[in-house]
């Protein structure tokens, strides 16, 4: 059963940490940590399918939900992620209805779908040990989509309507930059699109999802009924803690 996909499903909030170090030791550091998921970041991080593959390894005896953000939605980048075992999916710069039918498509063998067929060769079947994986795989496949253009702001109802999407997230950054606001997502024209795109997920009774820009702001997206909320990084916690010490430390001499 994938617990990320029941609790979106049943409404449930689903926290998780973004994971950008592409590391399988920080990975099953935090793995311990009681997430319940865990982005291992294709896109932005330094990530290939072999250090994807480590990561899963290394997360695979804890009960988090592992998500693989691929570089882009590509059914060929899709397939490799499905293949070595990933089966949750959150894929960045989704911007019509097509696009996302297309994706759904790449997570599904035929007839259902595109998805290119192994099954004795793959992780995800259990190396062949899985008797009705071909058959039964794609229940268990959560499909999560990124709105962070302004294209994608306007079709976001129609995304929304694709059946076999588990999801929309919100992704600030990006957005923030194709509104005009490089790297100002608190900037309160990006602030009122999230805060619109936000509700209007809610109508099509799709869970939604946010990059929180920090732990206040995961509160209250958390309260206001975001379903999936990505409360920090890695990076950000090593960062962060590693400068906090050393400033404690050395202010006090
Ligand atoms: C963005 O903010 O653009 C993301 O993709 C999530 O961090
Ligand atoms: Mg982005």
């Amino acid at each position: 059963m994938n617990r990320l996909k029941a609790a979106l499903a049943e409404g449930r909030t689903a926290l998780g940490l973004w994971q950008a170090l592409a590391n399988p030791y920080t990975a099953e550091i935090c793995a311990r940590a009681g997430y319940d998921w865990l982005l291992f970041d294709g896109e932005h991080a330094p990530n290939t399918a072999q250090t994807l593959l480590a990561q899963l390894q290394a997360v695979a005896p804890f009960p988090v939900e592992a998500v693989a953000r691929p570089p882009v939605g590509d059914p060929v980048v899709i397939k490799q992620y499905l293949d070595i075992g990933f089966r949750n999916l959150l894929i960045p710069m989704v911007e019509t209805a097509e696009q996302a039918g297309q994706l759904v498509a790449a997570t599904r063998f035929p007839p259902h779908g595109i998805r290119g067929v192994a099954s004795a060769t793959s992780r995800a079947s259990g190396f062949g040990g899985q008797p009705d994986y071909l058959a039964r795989t794609h229940e268990d496949i959560c499909l999560l989509l990124q709105i962070e253009s302004r294209t994608a702001l306007d079709q976001i109802e129609a995304i929304a309507a694709v059946p076999g999407i588990d999801g929309l997230f919100i992704g600030p950054a990006d957005l923030a930059a194709s509104l005009g606001h490089l790297g100002d997502p608190r900037h309160p024209e990006v602030q009122a699109a999230i805060a619109d795109a936000l509700n209007r997920i809610a109508k099509t009774g799709k869970p939604s999802g946010i990059f929180a820009l920090d732990a206040e702001d995961a509160v209250a997206r958390i309260k206001s009924g975001v379903g999936f909320v990505s409360v920090g990084t890695d990076i950000g916690l090593l960062f962060t803690n590693a400068r906090a010490l050393r400033a404690k430390v050395a202010d006090a001499l």
